[in-house]
């Protein structure tokens, strides 16, 4: 153990997450989907989407806002699309539930949309379009959060932090994903921050009088803001859409007003598709995947970064060396779960 920090190996931290998890008296057929999740976020450096995101998963459950022994049904609703409801349990569950529907139905029509509904949903995305790329197909997802982002030009929380992510498969590579929140970064970040005792960095939120601040505190209690101005502003209203009204489902505002003010995971719909490369490019399907990959060659050659890499770096790190978990956070979530 380093001052603050306690070492964890990827085994030690699963037996961690797994044994809080049976505390909190989750449903057994949601442990692992969850514990895997929240491993995988800390397992890839994922920071605000790691262990961190077992405060919101606890806080979820003692909070009576998350069914915790929800069955997900999955509803085969047309020959490319699937929908799963969820009952109101996490999200990890029922996107597993929904993955091998996903991924058949999109070789057999070449693309295909699953959606998952009435889920809790407290997790980063990329684990989701990577299993999706590992199977040969392109996957984007999004969903809705909680309403704390101002739309561009206005000064109140409406929107979520809405976050896409997008997966490419590589043959014999890692798939390229990227996923992040359409807000200036996610509010976890931000909580980070805060926990942390550190200012953020301008431009990503005002405070309740829609003056721009740097603290965290002002930030969480005022507005955050989406990334690029009304660009991101508007992606982040079609993820609205798309991931709420179109599929039936919730808006982050109608999300954060079920929340009720007990800070737990936002709740309504997730959107997934899968595209097959290979029925769109057809004959042509080898010759552009290795145009897809020259793509690749010459950001990496300008000395850019590829999303992804950074994140399959800190996994093969961590599967031999393990995790530093601030010391802190094992102590704050022990006090949560008692
Ligand atoms: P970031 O702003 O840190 O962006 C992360 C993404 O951008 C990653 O794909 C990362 O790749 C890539 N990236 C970072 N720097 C560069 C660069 N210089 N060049 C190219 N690519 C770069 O993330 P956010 O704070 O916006 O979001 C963090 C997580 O929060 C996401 O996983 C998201 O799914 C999750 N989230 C979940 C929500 C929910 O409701 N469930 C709501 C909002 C966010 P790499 O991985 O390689 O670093
Ligand atoms: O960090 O914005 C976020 C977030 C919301 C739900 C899960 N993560």
């Amino acid at each position: 153990m380093k001052d603050d920090t306690t070492h964890f190996a990827l085994d030690a931290l699963r037996a961690f997450i797994t044994d809080a998890l049976a505390r909190l008296s989750l449903g057994e057929a949601h442990i692992p989907a969850v514990a895997d999740t929240l491993l995988a976020g800390e397992r890839d450096g994922g920071g605000s989407h790691g262990l961190f995101r077992l405060i919101m998963v606890a806080r979820s459950i003692r909070a009576g806002q998350v069914n915790t022994n929800a069955t997900p049904v999955a509803r085969d609703i047309a020959p490319a699309l699937v929908r799963v409801e969820a009952g109101g349990g996490f999200a990890p569950l029922a996107f597993r539930t929904g993955l091998p529907i996903l991924v058949e139905k999109a070789r057999a029509c070449g693309i295909a949309a699953l959606a998952v509904n009435d889920c809790a949903h407290f997790a980063a995305l990329w684990p989701e379009v990577e299993a999706v790329a590992r199977h040969g197909l392109v996957g984007l997802a999004c969903t809705p959060s909680h309403a704390w982002v101002a739309p561009a030009g206005g000064r109140k929380p409406l929107f979520g932090t809405n976050p896409i992510a997008f997966g490419w498969p590589r043959p014999g590579k890692d798939p390229f994903v990227f996923d992040f929140a359409t807000s200036a970064a996610a509010r976890g970040e931000i909580e980070l921050h805060r926990r942390a005792g550190k200012p953020l960095p301008e431009g990503w939120g005002i405070d309740s009088g829609g003056s721009p601040t740097t603290s965290p505190e002002a930030v969480l209690a005022g507005a955050m803001l989406p990334f690029g101005g009304h660009k991101g502003s508007n992606i982040a209203a079609m993820i609205e859409l798309i991931a709420g009204p179109m599929i039936g489902d919730m808006t982050s505002a109608e999300s954060l007003a079920m929340d009720g003010g007990a800070a737990t995971a936002p709740r309504g719909g997730e959107l997934i598709l899968a595209i097959d490369p290979v029925r769109f490019a057809g004959e042509k399907a080898a010759d552009r995947a290795q145009a897809a990959e020259a793509l690749f060659q010459a950001i990496t050659d300008q000395g850019a970064r590829l999303p992804s890499l950074r994140r399959y770096a800190a996994r093969r790190r961590s599967m031999t060396e393990g995790v530093e978990v601030p010391s802190r956070l094992i102590a704050d979530i022990e006090a949560l779960i008692g």
